[in-house]
């Protein structure tokens, strides 16, 4: 499988390599792909070193399959070049997401719904991926009304930028600003911008991406999207009012059979789910898993995964995984 890599040097693209490796993707020829200044730079690749490719280049390349992580607007100028040439794009800004002729997947979730027809397939936004997750099998299984999320998310999932700020927070020390304020013992309830309604785009992607992969526009759905001083992954606390009476132990059990779910809750040994225990991991850890008594029908629950895996990498990677089993590509 001829496999390109476009953004291959930024933090996404860095982990999309480790985990191409570590699933030992049947890759028989990798063309990593940066911007303009970094071609004929070196990436290395199960400890090989690979040439940057340019994008002209990666798309003459013909490559069965790109996984793209470069930002919307490459997204969109360079994905359909990809697909004219009959390249399945996987990509992961928020591009294509909300394109009704685009398929939003998480495979354990809709990847049933792919054909050899879907040539650019949006991956979701991490924050929406870790919850949907967990939610997928609840909603099949007693239909939600209504979800009250509220994010606590790595600064990982800015970028390199945020994570340098940070530091030099630690440090004392002054540097460029990711975010208008200062990271370090801090919360900042913005994560990208605002719109016009007052709830910024991180938000509203949770609200969005949530009803089109659950395939319900009858979910109603409120987020606050809150940026903390942590990099191991997104946490976040979801209330899920749900369409009719449950179990506890039932929620645990769907939860518990769930592909790619962990449930992490036992309050007697302080076990739930935390940034320093999902990074570096590939699932959704779930926890803190109990009744809401001011609601009936109602659930709490506490999400946490690596953003840069479940959140992107590994998602876009069993995409990949997928359309390579059922021979879509
Ligand atoms: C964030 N989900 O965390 C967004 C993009 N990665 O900033």
């Amino acid at each position: 499988m001829k496999v390109a890599v476009v953004g291959a040097t930024g933090m996404v693209g860095q982990v999309m390599l480790k985990v191409l490796a570590e699933r030992d993707f049947q890759i028989t020829e990798l063309i990593p792909v940066a911007s303009e200044r970094s071609v004929g730079k070196k990436v290395t690749y199960k400890d090989k070193e690979y040439t940057i490719h340019s994008m002209e280049d990666a798309i003459a390349a013909k490559p069965q399959i790109a996984i793209f992580s470069a930002g919307g607007n490459t997204s969109k100028e360079f994905a359909p070049q990809f697909a004219e040439v009959g390249t399945t794009v996987i990509d992961n800004s928020s591009a294509w997401r909300m394109d009704p002729t685009k398929k939003l997947v998480v495979p354990e979730i809709n990847a049933t719904s792919l054909t050899k027809e879907d040539k650019i397939i949006a991956n979701p936004n991490c924050s929406t991926i870790q919850m949907v997750l967990a939610m997928s099998p609840l909603h099949r299984e007693y239909g939600i009304k209504r979800l009250v999320i509220s994010t606590y998310q790595s600064i990982t999932g800015t970028g390199v930028k945020a994570v340098e700020q940070l530091e030099n927070e630690y440090a004392g020390k002054k540097g460029e600003m990711a975010y208008p304020y200062p990271i370090h013992r801090n919360a900042i309830p913005a994560c990208d911008v605002f719109e016009e309604n007052g709830y910024t785009k991180e938000e509203l992607k949770l609200v969005n991406e949530t009803q089109k992969i659950l395939d319900d526009r009858s979910i109603a759905v409120t987020a606050t999207a809150v940026r903390i001083p942590v990099v191991g992954g997104h946490s976040e606390s979801v209330n899920v009012e749900l369409g009719k009476a449950y179990e506890e132990k039932d929620i645990r059990k769907l939860l518990n059979e769930t592909s790619g779910v962990t449930v992490q809750d036992n309050p007697d040994t302080n076990t739930y789910p935390m940034p320093i225990y999902a990074e570096g991991k590939n699932d959704v850890f779930v926890g803190r898993i109990r009744r809401d008594y001011s609601q009936e029908n109602t659930v709490n629950m506490w999400i946490v995964s690596d953003n840069l895996r479940k959140g992107a990498a590994t998602n876009a990677v069993q995409i990949g995984e997928y359309l390579v089993a059922n021979g879509l590509v």
